[in-house]
């Protein structure tokens, strides 16, 4: 309830502050965060805007007490300075003050934090990626004799055309890839995130699944999210790892978990086939795909 109550609120003061950055997309000078897709964006940017009812009035109180001491003890008016070193109830204030702040912000973050990072029981999906310089890889456990696992590259621009991506409103330069990660709608995953073996740090990020963990070589990171909605959604490798470190972006593809089914199996055999079903029955059904976040739909 105190939670709505404080989202309307927010809502109510970005849109009379800042009616332009209020958007689905990322625009120039956009300042808010990605919409959410899973519970815990949702958290996040909740979160966020919960910080921002302490930072301002904070900013806001310091500036003013600022600009009065300014004015007040100006030399002009205050020629001989006062020679105070002690006040008691001040510093009780002062120090009070920031730790009730700080409890405030602790207890919601480490919250947010735990949810975070504690694994469901029982995923519905586990995949592993593993990060490359400069490209991802995808495995899916357990699925047959041959699990289903693949490359994802940056989508190339002359390879747009054979591969049925043209639409840059939906596979937008520099985030669109090859192979998406295809998972189901409403279903647990579990991503188990490395990077080879003789490999550097890379980071597997999804904004809008407020998922961000690195991908360290010899070591197995966990996490996890639950898309709420179908859609194309596009994150990038976020931790600086060479040359070609802006060119790794990391497209997950959010389907109903039928057409999940139908894309695993025919994966298996037919990857390319698999990819031309699925995106032939999304364009399809909807005219165009419904993307997330960071492209205008
Ligand atoms: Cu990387």
């Amino acid at each position: 309830m105190i939670k709505k109550a404080f989202a309307a609120l927010t809502a109510l003061v970005c849109l009379l502050f800042a009616s332009g950055t209020f958007a689905d997309q990322p625009m120039p000078w956009q300042a808010t965060l990605q919409p959410a897709a899973t519970p815990i964006m949702r958290e996040i940017r909740w979160f966020e805007q919960y910080t921002l009812w302490f930072i301002v009035p904070i900013t806001l109180f310091v500036l003013v007490l600022i600009l009065v001491v300014c004015y007040k003890f100006r030399a002009s008016a205050n020629p001989v300075p006062s020679k105070t070193s002690h006040n008691t109830v001040i510093e009780v204030i002062w120090t009070v003050g920031p730790v009730l702040v700080l409890l405030f912000l602790a207890v919601p973050s480490f919250t947010l934090l735990t949810a975070q990072l504690t694994l469901p029981e029982n995923p519905d999906v586990t995949i592993k990626a593993t990060a490359t310089q400069w490209q991802w890889n995808y495995e899916y456990e357990g699925s047959g004799e041959a699990p289903v696992a693949f490359d994802s590259y940056l989508l190339k621009e002359p390879d747009r055309a054979s591969a049925g991506k043209t639409d840059l409103a939906v596979y937008p330069r520099l985030l669109a890839v090859d192979n998406e990660l295809v998972l189901p709608v409403n279903k647990t995953v579990r991503v188990l995130v490395t990077a080879a073996p003789t490999d550097v740090i890379h980071a597997f990020a999804m904004p809008s699944f407020g998922v961000k963990i690195d991908a360290v070589p010899g070591r197995l990171n966990e996490t996890w999210f639950r898309a709420e909605r179908e859609g194309l959604f596009y994150g990038q490798c976020s931790e600086l790892c060479g040359k070609d470190h802006a060119f790794m972006p990391i497209a997950i593809r959010v389907v109903s978990e039928d057409r999940y089914k139908q894309w695993l199996t025919t994966a298996a055999s037919d990857l390319p086939g698999a990819y031309k079903t699925l995106i032939a029955a999304a364009d399809g059904s909807a005219k165009t795909v419904d993307v997330a976040e960071n492209v205008a739909k």
